[in-house]
């Protein structure tokens, strides 16, 4: 019997509209290394985008490093294999993997080739141990390919998808030889970062890998030999192929359009050439993330009335490595205070939730009138308040309406005749559905008359 985990997408230094995640990857890193503990897989496998930049913080790389070296103190057989995703940047990654490997991690960032232009296909090759030290299973670690990585396809109607197909292809070829010579009885696992045709995306944080939708995968990419396929890039938990093909989805949402995705990690079981169990392990939210109001858009009046009522939720136990102590108000008990939580009234005083634990916000307002006054009004609405404004979201009925109507009426005019107040007055009629009015036109001359003055 094999065990593995399998999880993706930490995108670990995350900055959230200028708030950092450090907190919240903390958390989810030290749920990870309890659960590794606690159910002691043979291997985990980590399916690209480590990081959210290819230049990390060194907070977050810290993170990244302890956690291997913690994961490996704790788990000496444990296997890690770690793949870079589109986020990370490949050879960086990938520059410790020596080091790396004496802590039973191995990591494939980029696609190497030899002097004659031939591609590696054994540094993607990785057999995994059981307990007894035979080799049960051999992974196919692929990490996200760049039009350049793939195998050359003359006269191929799509170069790069082709490409990526026929790279799996070879790869699962290599696999299947190395399994005949020193290992018949193993399973293949294939991991991948890509996006597969019908996957459920969430375009704000995930980003696109070539505009157009041409980038997608087919799920027959897979050869029927591989036994699973663990992949990274969709934030959605999502499966294919009757559960053989699955993202594990992040740990993290990081948008608000993944705040209500289910964050899990995926525990397969190998029995007897065979995958039979896949499990989802709930990974349990550090920060909240709300929307107001909680669908759709409302006025600022409602919107404010809203805020006003708002009251925070607990806090959460803090793991205990979490050293933030800085981000915690004077008159708070430091966490495992014996006693303290029982105090805690239901009603917390505002300052009570320490910073990093604020839930994120996002005020959806819909916009009838141009407003300069609208996000100091949310931010005294919400002052004291534990809380984090990370967006404003506007949103005008009217507009699509009206600028469907005045692109319609606009004559073609050339640069040297049209005018500012022209200009001013189209852009105002396409952004708010109405004519600007007298004081409006009045200050943009003056305006201009500045600027004239300045020029
Ligand atoms: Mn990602």
């Amino acid at each position: 019997m094999l065990t593995v985990f399998h999880t993706a997408d930490w995108h670990l230094g995350q900055s959230f509209f200028g708030f950092d995640r450090d907190y919240e990857h903390t958390c989810f890193l030290e749920w990870l290394l309890a659960e590794l503990q606690a159910q002691k897989p043979d291997a985990m496998i980590v399916a690209g985008d480590v990081f959210d930049s290819i230049n990390p913080s060194a907070v977050s790389q810290k993170r990244y490093y302890s956690f291997l070296a913690r994961a490996h103190a704790a788990l000496p057989n444990l296997q890690i294999v770690i793949t870079a995703g589109n986020h990370d940047a490949g050879a960086r990654l990938e520059a410790p993997a020596e080091l790396l490997n004496s802590l039973n991690v191995t990591v494939v960032g980029t696609v190497s080739r030899n002097e004659n232009g031939d591609i590696d296909l054994q540094k993607f090759l990785v057999p995994l141990t059981n307990s007894d030290g035979t080799v049960e299973a051999i992974v196919l670690a692929i990490p996200f390919l760049r039009p350049s990585d793939v195998p050359l396809i003359p006269g191929a109607a799509d170069p790069y998808l082709d490409g990526i197909r026929e790279l799996y292809r070879l790869v699962t070829e290599a696999a299947v030889e190395m399994k005949a010579k020193l290992c018949p009885d193993a399973i293949l696992i294939a991991m991948g970062h890509c996006h597969l045709t019908g996957g459920e995306e969430s375009l704000d944080s995930e980003r696109r890998l070539v505009i157009g939708g041409a980038e997608a995968l087919t799920p027959e990419t897979f050869s029927g030999e591989v036994a699973y396929v663990a992949l990274g890039h969709l934030h959605k938990a999502q499966r294919f192929h009757d559960g053989r093909i699955r993202y594990s989805g992040s740990p993290i949402p990081l948008s608000f359009a993944e705040m209500r995705y289910t964050h899990q990690i995926m525990r397969l079981t190998f029995e007897r050439q065979k995958l039979t169990a896949v499990d989802a392990v709930p990974i349990p939210r550090s920060a909240a993330m709300i929307t107001v109001p909680a669908e759709g858009f409302a006025t600022i009046t409602e919107v404010l009335a809203m805020l006003e009522r708002w009251t925070p939720p607990l806090p959460c136990p803090r793991p205990q490595s979490v050293s933030n102590d800085a981000a915690l108000p004077d008159n708070v008990e430091a966490a495992g205070e014996p006693g303290a939580s029982d105090q805690r009234e239901p009603q917390l005083p505002n300052a009570s939730l320490p910073l990093d634990q604020h839930p994120f916000l996002e005020v959806r307002v819909l916009e009838d009138q141009p407003d300069p006054t609208r996000r100091k009004r949310i931010e005294q609405a919400l002052e004291g308040k534990p809380i984090r404004l990370a967006s404003i979201k506007v949103e005008n009925p009217a507009r699509r309406h009206a600028f469907n109507d005045a692109t319609a009426e606009l004559p073609t005019a050339d640069l040297k005749t049209i005018n500012p107040e022209e200009i001013f007055l189209g852009a105002h009629l396409e952004k708010y559905g109405t004519a600007a009015d007298e004081s409006l036109i009045r200050a943009f001359h003056e305006i201009l008359r500045e600027e004239a003055h300045a020029s």
